[in-house]
Parts: structure tokens; sequence; C-alpha cells
């Protein structure tokens, strides 16, 4: 499966707490063109049920525990984001669920593109088709 668990930057300061940090064109392969977060999402919501042709992008969870479920079209796996440090690096052609475990959870996204909604792949029977051409049927 085409993804990577990263650790993102980490500063300890004794007795000031922590402090994180990516670098452009350092920390991440790709180019950041946008930088996005969810919040106030209701404890056990699920979001996402969608894949993406282009974007590329790094996921982290700065604040509580969210679950990515991440499906290629083959095999389905998922990544608990419950450390600020830890990220998620998700490329295209990947169908994603986030379950925000914890009340409070803040999913924190940097992608490779502006927002583009013809980018984005919003049915699962569609996605088959897109990763896996006619020969699935
Ligand atoms: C993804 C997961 C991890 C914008 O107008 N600009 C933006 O940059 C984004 C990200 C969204 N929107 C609009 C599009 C929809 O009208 O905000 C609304 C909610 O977006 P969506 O339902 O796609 O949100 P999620 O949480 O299902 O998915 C988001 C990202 O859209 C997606 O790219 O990979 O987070």
């Amino acid at each position: 499966m085409d993804y990577q668990i990263v650790n993102i930057n980490k500063i300890e300061q004794q007795g000031k707490g922590l402090l994180s940090f990516i670098e452009a064109n350092r920390d991440v392969e790709f180019e950041i063109k946008r930088l996005y977060y969810i919040y106030e999402v209701p404890q056990g919501e699920i979001r996402g049920y969608h894949a993406h042709k282009r974007l590329k992008q790094l996921l982290f969870c700065p604040h509580g525990e969210i679950n990515i479920n991440i499906d290629n079209g083959w095999e389905i796996e998922s990544v608990l984001l419950d450390d600020p440090s830890k990220g998620l690096i998700i490329k295209e052609g990947i169908w994603r669920t986030m379950e925000f475990i914890t009340e409070g959870a803040v999913l924190c996204v940097v992608a490779s593109e502006y927002y583009d909604e013809s980018d984005y792949i919003r049915t699962y029977d569609e996605f088959i088709e897109h990763v896996k051409g006619g020969y699935w049927k």
C-alpha cells in the first residue's frame, strides 16, 4: 500500500512543552500549496469516503486520536494518529475515511494542490473503476 508513516520534527523543552514543525521542500517531497484542518467533529463521526486523482497529502493530529482507514482497491489498512508528532503521507488513488475517536480531535492536513472539486472521486464504484479499470468486473 502506498503510504508512509513519518515522524514530524519535535523539540522538547524541559518544563515548557513540545514544539513540532514541518518545513516545505524539506520534510515533504511535494510542494505544499494548502493547509487545512478539521475540528469540532463529534466523537465517533466518520468523514471522508472519497479518493483523489492527483492530490498528495500529509495528515497529522495535533490533538486527540483519529483513525485513518486507507484502501487502494486491493487492500484496506488503518493508521491511528494518536501522537502530534506522527504523520501519515497518502498519495493519489487511495480511498480514505477518517474516524474521530476522541472528542475535540483535530485533523491537520498539508496538501500538494489547491482545493479542486474535480480532483475528488466521491463514489466507491468510480474509485474502483479508476484504480482497476474494467478488469475487476
Ligand atoms: C481529504 C480529507 C482528509 C474547501 O472548500 N476547501 C478545502 O480545502 C477543503 C479540504 C474542503 N473544502 C470544502 C469542500 C466541501 O464542500 O469543504 C467541504 C467539506 O469537504 P469534504 O467533505 O471533502 O471534507 P472531508 O473531511 O470528507 O475530507 C477532507 C478533504 O476534503 C479531503 O481532501 O483527503 O479531508
